[in-house]
């Protein structure tokens, strides 16, 4: 109890200082909540090109404007740093380091590993270690804890330690740090108790738990719920297709339904850094415990084959058309993994195009986000979105519905479209569109 009182009293007067580790799309707009709480925080960033950056107030990340880091900077609430011996100084050490998959689809913890010897070998008695990092169930108590009480520090006496998954989404101007609910989950009662106290400062509403792997399953259930309701849709998509029904019309029509349903809407696969991954990372635990999560892998096989399938769609239409997919000239229109973002990671769109081109056909892309993009090491720049290459197009298809794009431009002037994402629902019938 000797370290709970003194770091419990810091909080609560805001005095204590918070430490950031990772400056990402998470990190950041975590650090300038707390300072606009009035913490200090020391944002520690391995980038150098980020540091510099932060350092002339310069964001790198959407929902952060340069005024507000110009503020926290100028006001001396937020220090990026490269200097983790630093690390000492902070009473609150927040992990957000990202968690990416191996090409063997196992989980790469490198980053949570390096970041959490970084924040062990400068660990004072008293401090509070948070990881944010979405991770696989077990990871917080399993991989962070035995780093921590390396020396014998002792949890709960010398050092707390809880896990709080980060529920970021950029870009969405309804939902942000401090009104979305926290999940708090300590590795024991005063962690869960001072984690709560922490973050009660930044959000509305703080969700505790019973402990570090029921915070990170939370997390895990959330992507996971979503992942496989898009696979549901985009099954239905392929059984409307079979049964010659517009599965859009099917969800649009159940989505009338003001109870016990909620729309989701198939398109060409899953892109972005979460979904994607965050089912693996359970499925990957739980087969170290010999369960096979089949409901989930299915999913992730379902949404893995929309690329394939997108693809053998545009071929069905060309051939319609007396055209083969091979020589044919094919606009992609949309690269980024969902609309009005330029992040492209893992987006669907990029398989599709590098599945068209395998299958021959003569690929270019047009994205206002996204000026150009590499595939597997091949880079594509994106092509203008003149009058001349949507009249000589052989499909123009829709992979991402950007609002931005003038959807009845571009069937005024293709021959054929392909739309995977119902862009041009409110556009009617036309003989030219074929949607997924
Ligand atoms: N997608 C579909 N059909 C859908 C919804 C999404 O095909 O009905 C596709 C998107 O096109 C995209 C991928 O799935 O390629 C992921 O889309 P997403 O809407 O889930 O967006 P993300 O990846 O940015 O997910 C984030 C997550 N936020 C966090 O993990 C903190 C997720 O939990 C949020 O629910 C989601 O944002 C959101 O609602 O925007």
């Amino acid at each position: 109890m000797k370290a709970f009182a003194p770091l419990s009293q810091r909080i609560r007067q805001k005095t204590a200082r918070v430490g950031v580790l990772g400056l990402g799309y998470v990190g950041l707009p975590l650090a300038l909540e707390f300072c606009r709480k009035g913490f200090r925080v020391l944002g520690f960033e391995v980038s150098p090109a980020r540091l510099a950056r932060l350092r002339r107030g310069r964001s790198y990340v959407l929902d952060i404007a340069d005024d507000r880091l110009e503020e926290a900077l100028g006001l001396g609430l937020f220090e990026p740093t490269d200097k983790f011996d630093r690390l000492s100084a902070c009473d609150i050490i927040i992990i957000c380091v990202q968690t990416p998959l191996r090409k063997t689809r196992d989980p790469d913890l490198s980053h949570i590993f390096a970041a959490t010897k970084e924040a062990a070998s400068r660990m004072r008695p008293g401090q509070l270690v948070v990881l944010e990092s979405t991770t696989f169930p077990g990871t917080t108590d399993e991989v962070v804890r035995p780093l921590l009480e390396a020396g014998g520090r002792r949890l709960g006496k010398d050092f707390f330690l809880a896990f709080s998954p980060e529920r970021v989404d950029p870009g969405n101007s309804r939902w942000n740090i401090a009104n979305t609910p926290k999940v708090v989950g300590g590795a024991e009662p005063n962690s869960t108790a001072l984690a709560a106290e922490l973050y009660g400062h930044i959000v509305d509403q703080v969700v505790p738990v019973s402990s570090t792997k029921a915070a990170e399953v939370v997390k895990l259930l959330e992507n996971s719920f979503r992942a496989v309701n898009i696979a549901l849709v985009n099954e239905m998509a392929q059984i409307c297709h079979r049964l010659e029904l517009d599965v859009w019309e099917i969800i649009s029509a159940a989505a009338t339904k003001p109870f016990g349903f909620m729309p989701f809407y198939p398109g060409p696969g899953i892109g972005g850094h979460c979904i994607p991954k965050d089912p693996q990372l359970l499925t990957w635990k739980m087969k170290t415990l010999d369960f096979e999560p089949r409901f989930i892998e299915l999913a992730s096989s379902i949404n893995g084959a929309m690329p394939r399938y997108t693809v053998a769609r545009i071929a069905e239409v060309l051939n319609k058309r007396r055209r083969a997919l091979n020589g044919s000239k094919i606009l992609v229109l949309g690269v980024a993994y969902k609309p009005d973002t330029t992040d492209y990671r893992d987006s669907p769109a990029l398989d599709v195009m590098e599945l068209l081109r395998q299958a021959g056909a003569r690929v270019s892309y047009h994205d206002p986000f996204v000026p150009e993009v590499r595939i597997d090491g091949a880079r594509w720049k994106g092509a203008a979105l003149s009058d001349g290459l949507l009249r000589s197009s052989d499909c123009v298809a829709i992979m991402t519905a950007h609002k931005s794009l003038d959807y009845r431009r571009v069937i005024r002037l293709a021959s054929c479209v392909f739309d995977a994402r119902n862009a041009t629902a409110d556009i009617g019938v036309s003989a030219k569109v074929f949607r997924l």
